[in-house]
């Protein structure tokens, strides 16, 4: 019973790292990257989020094209561009990145620096799914996948059996 308790253990260490690399990176804004007019004009990240499906523990990465900041707010904060305390401050070639919440809701981000956020340099992300659960996996891979981790979880097991 010990030994079936460590492989269920392990078999869910091995999900979590398969879920790892199932999270897709956003690099924020393209090649403009996180920046405000004029690289920008207001509705530009609304427009680079629309087309995008967003999962909880997606990385969004914000590459600071000019001096900025970055503050995650509140939808209030987020329509008021209000003056926050940001939690990464940089400017050229630095860069922060977000690991979006496993919970589905929007989150909100804004540069404080001057009037950049009124003047477009605010984003919403909005996340409709979660892939927290590990075994959403299995409702939904692609044959292939599914088998190649059948294979490790079978492999595992096989060896914990065999200790
Ligand atoms: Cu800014």
């Amino acid at each position: 019973m010990g030994r079936s308790s460590t492989a269920m253990a392990l078999a869910l260490v091995v999900l979590a790292f398969i879920e790892c690399e199932a999270v897709t990176r956003y690099v924020v804004g393209d090649g403009r990257g996180w920046t405000a007019p004029p690289n920008i004009t207001a509705g530009f990240y609304d427009e680079w989020a629309a087309n995008k499906s967003f999962e909880g523990g997606d990385t969004l990465e914000f590459g600071y094209n000019g001096t900025h900041s970055l503050a995650a707010v509140s939808k209030e904060e987020y329509d008021s561009c209000a003056k926050v305390s940001s939690f990464a401050d940089g400017t050229n070639g630095q860069g922060y990145a977000y690991q979006l919440p496993k919970k589905v809701g929007v989150y909100y981000f804004i540069c404080t620096i001057d009037s950049h956020c009124e003047a477009g340099q605010k984003l919403a992300i909005n996340v409709t799914s979660t892939t927290s659960a590990g075994f959403a996996m299995w409702s939904s891979p692609s044959p292939l996948t599914s088998g190649a981790i059948s294979m490790v979880l079978y492999t595992f097991a096989l060896f914990l059996l065999g200790h």
